[in-house]
């Protein structure tokens, strides 16, 4: 029976960059979703994380359901429009990989899904189509007006690497990620109820802000040009570009192997994004805070915000008691199910058997 593997992602740094075209450095990680199937006449699936099987005739593949399945019927609307027409699947989704957490759990089902049918249906997509038809499944089917960043780094994830991605021509180079460095995801237990009513609203001050400055890309608008725009206008804009060029800092000092500048650019990112682009949330705050207390080298949010995980940036043998102290820290503030794990980058989505 053929397998998937598809991992969820971090974003080290260059947060909500992506849809303004501009820098990125994401990582694949093992904490992910295998998916088990046979090729069949139907789409019959089961979500372990979501306790559900759901079975639907081809011809449905158009009605939303306003649920999980949803990234699987995306998926076939998405290849139906570049004509493709794969058959069905039979098959199981379950793994390790925390749903709402802003780790990406619906980009992995996402790929896992095309990954799956790419090869049993041998549709003869490249990574970059692959990466491509995640996104337009979440944009145009699930409804969520993402960027290129969590389909690209579930797709592209190396072991070993981050991935630095330029988003406007998806120019990417892999960067070693020094061994001795853990990576704690701290998952705040907060739902992100608001995440996608934010989402669109800070997406939409950067659509109007750059056809205002006539760029196409965040990477071009300078600290002058900043001033012809209204102050929340300003204020959002400052961030990104900001955001930017700390993703280039971040990548060099990376190069470098300089780590604690790596750190340090994490910490200012994530102030940036809390007081600027007001994304974050007292719970991610006071992890940074305490990241910060405790002798991590660095820390912020990852992903959208709004509740979801931060990231914790330590030496492999400190890691263990920095969260330890965290944890006990957070839940005598906060009464949320918190908890976290010491990850690992991982590679994309890819069959693991056949
Ligand atoms: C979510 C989106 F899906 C990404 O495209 C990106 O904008 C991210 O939030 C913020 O950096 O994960």
């Amino acid at each position: 029976m053929p397998k998937v593997f598809s991992p969820g992602r971090v974003n080290i740094i260059g947060e909500h960059t992506d849809y303004s075209f501009g820098y990125v450095m994401p990582m694949a990680i093992n904490l992910g979703n295998y998916f088990e199937y046979i090729p069949y006449n139907k789409i019959k699936i089961r979500s372990d994380a979501y306790n559900e099987e759901i079975e639907l005739d081809l011809s449905e593949v158009n009605k939303k359901q306003n649920k999980w399945i949803d990234y699987v019927l995306g998926i076939y609307n998405a290849l139906y429009k570049i004509n493709l027409k794969p058959g069905g699947i039979n098959g199981r989704i379950y793994g390790n990989l925390p749903i709402s957490s802003g780790l990406s759990s619906s980009a992995s089902i996402e790929l896992a899904i095309i990954t799956a049918l790419n090869y049993t249906y041998k549709l003869n997509l490249d990574k970059i189509q692959m990466a491509l038809i995640g996104k337009k499944a979440e944009n145009e089917f699930v409804g969520v007006p993402s960027g290129i960043l969590d389909q690209f780094a579930i797709e592209f994830g190396k072991r070993g690497y981050t991935i630095f991605l330029d988003t406007e021509n998806l120019f990417y180079e892999y960067i070693p990620f020094p061994m001795d460095i853990s990576i704690i995801v701290y998952n705040t237990g907060v739902k992100r109820e608001l995440a996608k009513t934010e989402y669109t609203e800070r997406k939409r001050i950067v659509e109007e802000s750059l056809k205002y400055l006539n760029k196409k890309s965040s990477k071009e608008i300078t600290e002058k040009e900043l001033e012809k725009l209204n102050s929340l206008y300003k204020k959002r804009m400052g961030y990104i570009i900001r955001e930017n060029r700390r993703v280039l800092i971040a990548r060099d000092a990376l190069k470098e192997n300089n780590l604690d500048l790596l750190g340090k650019i994490l910490v200012e990112s994530h102030k940036d994004i809390a007081e600027n682009y007001e994304v974050s949330s007292k719970e991610l705050d006071f992890i940074v805070n305490r990241a910060v207390k405790y002798g991590a080298l660095g820390a912020r949010l990852t992903g959208a915000g709004f509740g979801g995980s931060a990231i914790i940036l330590a030496y492999k043998d400190k890691a263990e008691i920095i969260a330890n102290n965290i944890h006990s820290e957070y839940i005598r503030e906060f009464k949320y199910n918190s908890f976290y794990n010491i990850v690992e980058s991982n590679d994309g989505s890819m069959v693991v058997e056949k």
